[in-house]
């Protein structure tokens, strides 16, 4: 059914010098193999496994699963029986077996250009092994959880290694999430260490990680008591400390043994839980397991960057993401990838700090999002003329839509036109990208993620869950697992099965919209649910009202999302205040009757869309017109 046919739309073709050594140097390529992997997903997917070490050999079928919620429990198992290590994978097979232990795997590069290091992969592995070791000493073991709040720094990337080795579940939190958010993580995957550090710059700006921790863990008092904070001493001066339960990385990383035997785990053992937005507003602890997520992330970054052993591979994201969980750490890792791994922002100390670290390292591989590729046109070429940019071979985004106005600045200002730029989809629960084009393979369309990645197969259903077969809208859906996919929500099976698949049985649901074109490319048109996407960040409309409600004054809230120019879409929220004469009464009133608050209209309210269509439902129309005349403009 995917056929590239001629189109209207303004194709791209992958460079010949891309495909002379590409690992899917054609079109047909891709098609013979995405059929093998549906057609036998076995063979396909035992031959990715035979480049990894296992323990133990599988007992059961590469996957099994249920999809079904009318026939029972949803599961899917990767390799069944198995026994292996996700830390042995990614660094002692690569020392051991490939005599990769000198190799770069990180250059990392500091908030301030002055502050910068590289580590090989020998140098990680025994990084890796020390903390392994001194969270061992702290009586953490196989299966307990540790949650790590780290800014982009190394310690990062050993923690959650370390964590793998050993067998214990981490659950980062991005470091700029506030103590309430930490505290609710914490408390929902019942850790027993915290790993933090005492503070960091971004830009400008210093966040005291610290003493966020710390309010975090009063809040979740039942848990003070196991809790220790590892720190790395950055540049912070006045760090809150508690000799009780609080240790000092530097101080207990020093003595801690450079060996430590690898756990051995069950193929299907949580590897790492990570919290994305619901659209109820509680967080989900997305879980994904040890080999299904290491075959899924070593290949996606292998093909969609088409990876070679002398790249020098960039993803710009937090490793407090998905994004950088399985494409900073573990994806780049098991391919033996040098990359860069960035604690600033784009705009400090200059805005061409991109463009000068891609420079400095000779980058090959650059993987971004949209919304800071739309910052960063707002500063015009200037600041890419002073670099050179010719290491550049390909180029990704992720996180959201981009508009095609942005990859052509990106393809153009960028690339030079020379390099492909993979638009990557997928999400927090698939673990690795999903529909994504091949860089020498796929023809391109500016805003379409293309087509599905091996082993995925997309379809697209209407409201009463019927396939739409050509050039259809409606809801992306997926009819199989992949290896990559997410298991379960952290100790709520049941909120996983609702969330997922009881819309569609047979069906897991993305949540997303999506458009098939003529020519069978999939362009993602944006969430279905009351899930809105700041700068690439997913949250749910039912949180920030939440949060809203929460002050005193505040007796109630709407929010919906109203497109942004730089950040893809932005919050517009509606406010009720308790006593206040600035709203007028009878307005506020009418919000309160209308009971379910009618989104569209708030929606099309917020974009200074004039046609409201059916407005029979509500209580009192003249609301919308009030709505209006109070519209305000957003920054
Ligand atoms: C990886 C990641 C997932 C949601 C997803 C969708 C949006 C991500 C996209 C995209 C259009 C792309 N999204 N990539 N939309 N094109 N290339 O971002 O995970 O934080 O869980 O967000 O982001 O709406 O459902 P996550």
């Amino acid at each position: 059914t995917m056929v590239v046919t001629e189109s209207q739309d303004k194709m791209y073709y992958p460079p010949d010098d891309l495909k002379r050594d590409a690992h899917v140097p054609d079109f047909n390529s891709y098609l013979a193999l995405y059929r093998k992997s549906l057609e036998n997903p076995e063979a396909f997917w035992k031959e990715v496994a035979d480049d990894f070490f296992w323990k133990k050999p599988a007992t059961g079928p590469m996957l099994q699963y249920n999809f079904d919620v009318t026939i029972g429990n949803i599961y899917v198992k990767c390799m069944e029986g198995a026994k292996t290590n996700m830390c042995y994978n990614v660094l002692d097979r690569l020392v051991r077996e490939r005599n990769l232990g000198e190799k770069v795997a990180y250059y990392w590069e500091g908030n301030s250009p002055d502050h910068h290091m590289a580590i090989t992969y020998s140098q990680l592995l025994s990084q890796v092994c020390r903390c392994a070791n001194v969270l061992k000493k702290m009586g953490v073991k196989k299966g307990d959880r540790v949650s790590i709040y780290l800014p982009m720094i190394p310690e990062l990337v050993y923690t959650m290694l370390a964590c793998a080795r050993i067998g214990a579940v981490h659950s980062i939190v991005f470091a700029g999430f506030s103590s309430e958010s930490l505290c609710e993580r914490i408390m929902d995957a019942q850790s027993s260490v915290l790993v933090t550090a005492d503070g960091v710059y971004r830009g400008e700006k210093l966040i005291n990680l610290k003493q966020i921790a710390d309010e975090a863990l009063e809040k979740s008092n039942i848990m003070t008591d196991f809790m220790s904070g590892i720190c790395s001493l950055f540049w912070c001066v006045q760090t809150p400390w508690d000799s009780e339960c609080d240790v000092w990385w530097e101080e207990v990383m020093r003595d801690s043994p450079e060996e430590c035997e690898p756990e051995w785990l069950d193929a299907e053992d949580p590897l790492f839980i990570l919290y994305t937005s619901g659209s109820t507003g509680k967080p989900k602890g997305v879980l994904h397991t040890v080999a299904g997520y290491l075959l899924y992330t070593s290949l996606t970054f292998k093909y969609v960057f088409d990876h070679h052993h002398d790249d020098v591979y960039w993803c710009t994201a937090d490793i407090g993401w998905i994004t950088g969980h399985s494409y900073i750490t573990y994806g780049p890792l098991a391919n033996g990838a040098t990359s860069v791994l960035f604690e600033g922002i784009p705009v400090h100390p200059h805005v061409g700090r991109f463009w000068e670290i891609i420079e400095k390292y000779k980058v090959t591989k650059f993987y971004t999002a949209p919304t800071a590729i739309r910052l960063l046109m707002k500063y015009g070429r200037e600041p890419l003329q002073k670099y050179d940019l010719s290491s550049l071979r390909i180029l990704g985004t992720v996180g959201e839509p981009i508009n095609p106005e942005a990859w052509q600045w990106y393809h153009e200002a960028v690339g030079k036109g020379r390099c492909p730029v993979v638009d990557t989809f997928w999400q927090t629960e698939t673990g690795g990208h999903v529909l994504t084009p091949l860089p020498a393979a796929t023809p391109l369309k500016p805003g379409s993620a293309t087509f599905p990645f091996f082993g995925v197969e997309p379809t697209i259903l209407n409201e009463h869950g019927e396939e739409l077969e050509g050039e259809a809208e409606g809801y992306l859906v997926f009819r199989r697992p992949w290896p990559g996919i997410m298991r379960t929500v952290y100790r709520n099976h049941e909120r996983f099965e609702n969330s997922y698949f009881k819309k569609f049985p047979g069906f897991y649901v993305t949540g997303d919209g999506c458009r098939r074109d003529k020519d069978g490319y999939y362009w993602i048109t944006g969430r279905t649910d009351d899930m809105l996407n700041v700068s690439g960040h997913l949250m749910s409309t039912a949180e920030v009202e939440a949060a809203l409600t929460e002050h005193p004054a505040v007796a109630e809230a709407a929010v919906v999302s109203r497109p942004h120019k730089v950040k893809g879409e932005c919050l517009y929220c509606f406010v009720s205040l308790k006593d206040s004469r600035e709203f007028t009464h009878t307005l506020v009133e009418e919000l309160k009757r209308l009971g379910k608050i009618m989104r569209r209209i708030l929606r099309q309210i917020a974009r200074n869309e004039k046609d409201l269509g059916d407005l029979s439902t509500l209580a009192d129309p003249k609301v919308v017109e009030e709505l209006f005349s109070q519209r305000c403009e957003a920054a």
